[in-house]
């Protein structure tokens, strides 16, 4: 999976790619965007480790890409320009970082913090930028439609249709599509269909997130079915700066149970639509990321397109079984080892073992 990280300049983009990554990186805003790969911190994984052994335990991963700020108006010519955002045209969701701290040492671009103000610039950035693409895929459409091609007629309607949604302001995930249309619209890599994640980034004052700044946000996110995360990214890049094992103190110290990583990336995971699965064995215990709703072939496609081609079933127990019963031999002894054919539709936790023929 690949996150991209939006918002405007200094709202915390970098800090928050350094909380999450680990890696450090300079915080002035280059004309390359920054790249990282995260590990998704699974307990389970450990969990499965403590009843069955292994060389290696492998989490999920998402790779992690921080641009520069979006610069307003700079679409239609004005400033330099937002020609980085095409390095997130193939991400698979957004987090948008929206600054709810107060912080004199640090200038806002607009001289003060207003959470919805800036929340709503910035996706009027991403609709003028799509709107970009849409017209001139209309352009292109009209031409090839005028020789009474049936399929491109149909596209240009649907062009059109995005682009009275964007001109209005509307993102493309609001506009009213079916799945359909928005599956016919994946080829042009809109931003504005592309599930959000708000990253509200509070100060370190108000880490339980009290602030009125915060409130309001959060308001105006629920009024759009929107899932905010807050999180002081300050802190958290401090922390991901420390050895693993003086993390907990501080992580207690600021009053929470874990980083924002793992909270990002639940919540992440969430917005996607993704579960994970796990395989387990003496070579590794590994977790793999499939979206809900997938049958059980499509998560053996995952490990490898052979296993899916040659899928003959699967053998399922959850983590929660291997907890109860302690080994795999006593699972299937307990009856609790599940045999699952190719309609089987994948749950949160299965540790599965796929047979297959190729
Ligand atoms: N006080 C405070 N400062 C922050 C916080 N997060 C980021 N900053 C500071 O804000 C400035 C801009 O941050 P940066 O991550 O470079 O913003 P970007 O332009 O959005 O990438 C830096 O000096 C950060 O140290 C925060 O939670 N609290
Ligand atoms: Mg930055």
């Amino acid at each position: 999976m690949e996150a991209g990280i939006i918002g405007l300049s200094y709202v915390g983009k970098t800090t928050l790619f350094n909380a999450l990554t680990a890696l450090g990186v300079g915080t002035a805003a280059g004309a390359k965007p920054n790249i990282g790969m995260v590990k998704v911190p699974d307990p389970r994984l450990a969990l499965l480790n403590k009843f069955i052994e292994t060389q290696k335990i492998v989490p999920a991963d998402i790779q992690l890409v921080d641009v520069a700020g979006l610069v307003s108006g700079s679409s239609q010519g004005k400033g330099t320009g937002n020609k980085f955002l095409a390095h997130l045209r193939n991400v698979d969701a957004l987090l948008h970082v929206v600054r709810c701290f107060e912080d004199p040492d640090v200038p806002h671009i607009h001289g003060s913090v207003d959470p919805v103000r800036d929340v709503e610039e910035v996706e009027t950035e991403l609709a003028i930028a799509d709107l970009e693409v849409v017209e001139n895929s209309i352009k292109n459409t009209e031409r090839k439609a005028r020789t009474g091609d049936k399929e491109q007629k149909g596209r240009l309607v649907l062009l059109q249709k995005c682009a009275d949604a964007l001109g209005q302001g509307t993102p493309i995930s609001a506009a009213g599509l079916t799945p359909e249309q928005l599956h016919e619209l994946k080829s042009y890599a809109l931003l504005t269909a592309k599930p959000v994640l708000y990253v509200a980034n509070i100060s370190e004052n108000d880490l339980s997130a009290q602030s009125p700044l915060v409130k309001k946000l959060d308001a105006y996110a629920a009024k759009r079915g929107i899932l905010v995360v807050s999180t002081c990214c300050k802190l958290e890049a401090e922390l991901s700066e420390l050895p693993e094992s003086e993390r907990g103190e501080m992580l207690a110290g600021m009053g929470l149970s874990e980083p924002a990583l793992a909270v990002v990336a639940r919540a992440a995971y969430k917005v996607l639509g993704l579960q994970s699965f796990f395989t387990a064995g003496p070579k590794e215990i590994k977790a793999w990321t499939i979206r809900i709703g997938a049958p059980a072939p499509e998560a053996a496609g995952v490990i490898h397109s052979d296993i899916q081609r040659g899928f003959i079933r699967a053998e399922i127990y959850s983590v929660s079984d291997l907890e109860k019963h302690k080994t795999e031999a006593a699972i299937k002894h307990a009856g609790k080892m599940r045999v699952e054919g190719k309609d089987y539709v994948m749950q949160d936790g299965d540790v599965c073992h796929f047979l297959f023929n190729v």
